[in-house]
């Protein structure tokens, strides 16, 4: 049984980008998995993966550590149903969310984010990312931020939506772990953030609804910021 750590905010909101990756793997797999939810101050949880990030999965004997390597592993360890039959376009995807997308959404929702964390992580996230931001009034920031930022967000979605004018899934006809990955992106503001990032005429948006009905529309029935 494969064992995966996620991280876990207050009320069991679950929003890393980079476990959401996991977790649609997996189903994509058709792989059941145990859950464990893991706050910030529970990094001693995936100390035996030499790992300071959430997700880790616990497969057998097997340890793996990033969302990236994850995927590699899933795919070697069960090849059925590959994630990645193009594997540098996958990497181009995973590169293009780490790199040009998840810093777009950082700014415009990390007030809501700070908001929602474990009551005993607060003191973690505020001293972090108060480091990373220069400021620990987190909601004037995100007001800030929003003036701007969801345009360049919107912008930086620009790749995607060229592929999903032309086919239904970032991997063409059925989905696969660009789409999985562009999706974990899309699912962290969700989870944590009342905000509506995308326009209801965005090819975008429908892509996120058939992706928010896969696997029995375990993404749209994940818990969500109200
Ligand atoms: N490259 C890593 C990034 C993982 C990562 O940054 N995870 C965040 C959650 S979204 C984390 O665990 N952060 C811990 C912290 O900020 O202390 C991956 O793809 O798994």
């Amino acid at each position: 049984m494969i064992t995966l750590y996620d991280l876990a905010f207050d009320k069991d909101l679950r929003p890393s980008p980079y476990c959401w990756r996991t977790k649609l793997a997996l189903k994509h797999k058709g792989l059941a998995w145990r859950d464990e939810p893991c706050g910030f101050g529970e990094k001693q949880k995936v100390a035996f993966a030499g790992s300071q990030t959430y997700p880790v999965i616990h497969d057998g004997t097997t340890v793996v550590k990033d969302s990236w390597a994850i995927a590699e592993h899933l795919d070697a360890a069960y090849p059925d149903k590959p994630l990645m039959p193009d594997k540098p376009y996958a990497r181009f995807v995973n590169g293009w969310a780490d790199t040009a997308l998840n810093v777009t959404i950082f700014p415009i929702v990390v007030g809501d984010l700070v908001d929602r964390v474990r009551p005993q992580d607060r003191d973690y996230i505020v001293e972090s990312r108060g480091k990373r931001l220069g400021t620990t009034d987190f909601a004037g920031f995100q007001s800030k931020a929003r003036e701007k930022g969801v345009a360049t967000f919107r912008a930086a979605l620009e790749p995607a939506r060229r592929v999903l004018k032309e086919q239904p899934f970032l991997s063409g006809g059925a989905p696969a772990y660009p789409d999985y990955i562009l999706l974990g992106s899309l699912l962290w503001p969700r989870t944590i953030s009342p905000l509506e990032l995308l326009d209801k005429d965005d090819v975008v948006y429908g892509w996120r609804e058939r992706m928010l009905d896969l696997f029995d529309g375990m993404a749209r029935k994940a818990p969500a910021a109200a």
